[in-house]
């Protein structure tokens, strides 16, 4: 286990972690800064960079240094597949689209990536990845089977799967931007048949709809949209205080 790893599982401890996913497609490398500045500020644990398209190459490294500058906290990759990849960031998500229909988004990209995380000395993170109805864009690009809302049991299976397969963390995806996040009932089924960690993210963009995914077991609450979306950077720390509050606010 790494660096970035083992302090999410040491953080893990004692409270419930907020992460904040920020896209290269939608956020230019000086704005990244000031939102990582701020979400260091407010107490937010970790960001995320990555999307399904467009965050790559020099648009995605420009983003990654910019964070690293502007911030000390820990940069994971979320790559969308193999083009992902930045060697400024401290940590990847090696992640599989358990409930893709094409195997190059479960083991195809992974395959053509890992040499390069490798050769960067990026530190990857086994993660089980699973996207759930509607899925938004993620669901379309990734060639995803969504697990459909009111079945719950699905998605359990898939993540106990993961598990199972060696991955040390589930994400439970709707889709950024999707209208209602992962229901609640599905968050506590599936944590209720996994023992690693369970990241929730897709439309999560008020406090309470995090108390209550937290509430029914998720570990990890990642926001994108409702940061990078927000009209001012007094609106994005007012966010982030929000959402981080109610995160912090349930006991482990
Ligand atoms: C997307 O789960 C993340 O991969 C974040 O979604 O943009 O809706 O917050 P939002």
């Amino acid at each position: 286990i790494g660096k970035v790893e083992r302090l999410i599982l040491n953080k893990l401890e004692n409270s419930k972690l907020h992460f904040v996913l920020i896209d290269p497609d939608d956020v230019p490398p000086k704005t990244a800064g000031r939102l990582a500045a701020l979400c260091e500020e407010t107490g937010v644990d970790a960001i995320m960079v990555g999307g399904s398209t467009g965050a790559e190459g020099e648009v995605l490294d420009s983003v990654v240094k910019a964070i690293k500058e502007a911030s000390g906290l820990p940069v994971i990759l979320f790559p969308g597949s193999h083009g992902g990849i930045s060697k400024y960031a401290d940590a990847i998500f090696f992640m599989s689209l358990l409930n893709s229909r094409n195997p190059f988004f479960i083991t195809g990209a992974q395959a053509l990536g890992a040499f390069t995380v490798k050769r960067y000395g990026l530190e990857p993170i086994p993660m089980a990845y699973i996207v759930v109805e509607p899925g938004e864009t993620v669901g379309w690009v990734g060639d995803a089977k969504p697990i459909p809302r009111h079945k719950p049991k699905l998605a359990a299976a898939y993540a106990l799967a993961g598990q199972y397969l060696g991955m040390r963390l589930v994400y439970l995806e709707a889709g950024s931007g999707a209208p209602e996040p992962v229901p609640p009932k599905m968050v506590k089924v599936v944590k209720a048949a996994i023992d690693v960690p369970l990241i929730v993210g897709g439309g999560i963009r008020r406090g309470e709809q995090a108390r209550k995914l937290i509430e029914a077991g998720a570990d990890i609450i990642v926001t994108g949209t409702a940061i990078e979306k927000s009209s001012s950077l007094d609106e994005a720390r007012k966010k982030l205080e929000e959402i981080n509050r109610a995160i912090k606010s349930v006991c482990p």
